[in-house]
């Protein structure tokens, strides 16, 4: 394993991955680059569950004609994006029943101050946040509860799961003391890549890109063609000046910084390389650039996509194994938390 990817407050804890993505419709370039890229990388340096996280899905309306096939679209997302279910486990959270048992445990631990803080039910529920489902109110929560169900020591995740993820730290730590149980649950620490922690809606800058979103121009599916892929890029806000020489003028310019940062991500390249390589010229000769490096990078990865849509079979295969290595991982850690509250049948 890598020196620089132990976990430093949990060292007796064996290094382990946990992550997910919401079976919500229209997987996005944001989710891609801000996450599931890295879950590829990370896969390689230590033991990693990807999971598609089906119970935070219903904290809002869904489609129930529509959740198994969108299910099926993330694990094939995973897949084509380079996951393999040989190394790590691939499952739905749903078929783990773990996770919304120890998020009932972990309830009685967290504090309603910790989650009226969270900014994810503020922004979500905007003004109506006397008619949402308490589950979106206590999400994080069972956020927690995915990552301690296997003792997770790392977490990659886009910047607007940062607070998340605090709180997981603090429910763990919380948990260790209430139950004079030292140790017992990690400080399970963030992967936040420093390129794409944040892509943001193409329309609008200052907005993040989210599958949610009513206009399609605002984001790149994963599933998009390169025509549309091409199009939605041109069509992306900018601003009446050139493109800048100096990063520090991205700041007040959100859409180009955007703009810049994918281009950066897509290249494996830092946002300074990109304005040095492209400062002074319009964007008429950036965007066809942008969109030629997009279509290069994504077009595999949508192809992929499908021939997997196309065979549910397989995706299933892999979800049903994924799902019995995940169980045998995190029912012994539930049966431990049982044990420690002091629940009958565990004294
Ligand atoms: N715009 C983004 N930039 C970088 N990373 C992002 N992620 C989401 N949006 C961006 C990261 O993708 C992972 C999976 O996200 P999720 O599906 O669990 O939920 P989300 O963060 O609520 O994503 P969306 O796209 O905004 O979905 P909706 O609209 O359904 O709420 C996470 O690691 C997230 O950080």
């Amino acid at each position: 394993m890598n020196e620089t990817l132990a976990n430093k407050e949990s060292p007796q804890h064996s290094p382990r991955v946990f992550s997910g993505v919401q079976p919500t419709a229209n997987i996005h370039l944001g989710n891609y680059l801000g996450a599931i890229k890295r879950f590829v990388s990370v896969q390689h340096e230590m033991e990693s569950l990807f999971c598609v996280v089906d119970l935070h899905a219903i904290t809002m309306p869904q489609d129930p004609k529509k959740l198994a096939a969108q299910t099926r679209e993330i694990a094939a997302a995973y897949l084509a994006a380079g996951i393999d279910p040989e190394k790590s486990i691939i499952f739905v959270q749903s078929s783990v029943s773990a996770h919304a048992e120890l998020a009932w445990l972990l309830n009685c631990v967290a504090r309603m101050g910790w989650l009226e803080r969270m900014t994810q039910f503020k922004d979500k529920s905007g003004e109506n946040s006397e008619r949402m489902s308490v589950g979106l109110f206590d999400y994080p929560v069972l956020m927690a509860a995915d990552i301690l169900a296997y003792k997770a020591t790392h977490v990659p995740v886009g910047d607007d799961q940062k607070q998340h993820l605090e709180l997981a730290r603090d429910i763990a730590q919380r948990f260790n003391s209430d139950f004079k149980a030292k140790g017992f649950f990690p400080q399970p620490e963030p992967l936040i890549g420093a390129e794409a922690s944040r892509i943001m809606n193409l329309q609008d800058g200052t907005k993040k890109m989210s599958k949610s979103d009513a206009a399609e121009n605002s984001r790149i599916n994963l599933t998009d063609d390169a025509e549309q892929i091409s199009k939605k890029l041109k069509r992306a806000k900018t601003d009446l000046f050139p493109m800048p020489d100096d990063v520090a003028e991205l700041k007040a310019r959100p859409e180009v910084d955007n703009l810049i940062g994918i281009y950066a991500a897509l290249a494996e390249i830092t946002k300074e390389a990109v304005v040095k390589e492209f400062a002074g010229l319009g964007f008429g000769a950036f965007k066809p650039k942008l969109a030629d490096l997009a279509v290069d990078k994504l077009s595999p990865i949508s192809a992929e996509m499908r021939k997997f849509m196309a065979d549910p079979t397989q995706i299933d295969k892999i979800l049903e194994k994924g799902a019995i290595r995940a169980r045998e991982i995190a029912m012994p850690i539930l049966q431990e938390t049982k044990n420690l509250i002091g629940f009958w049948g565990a004294d």
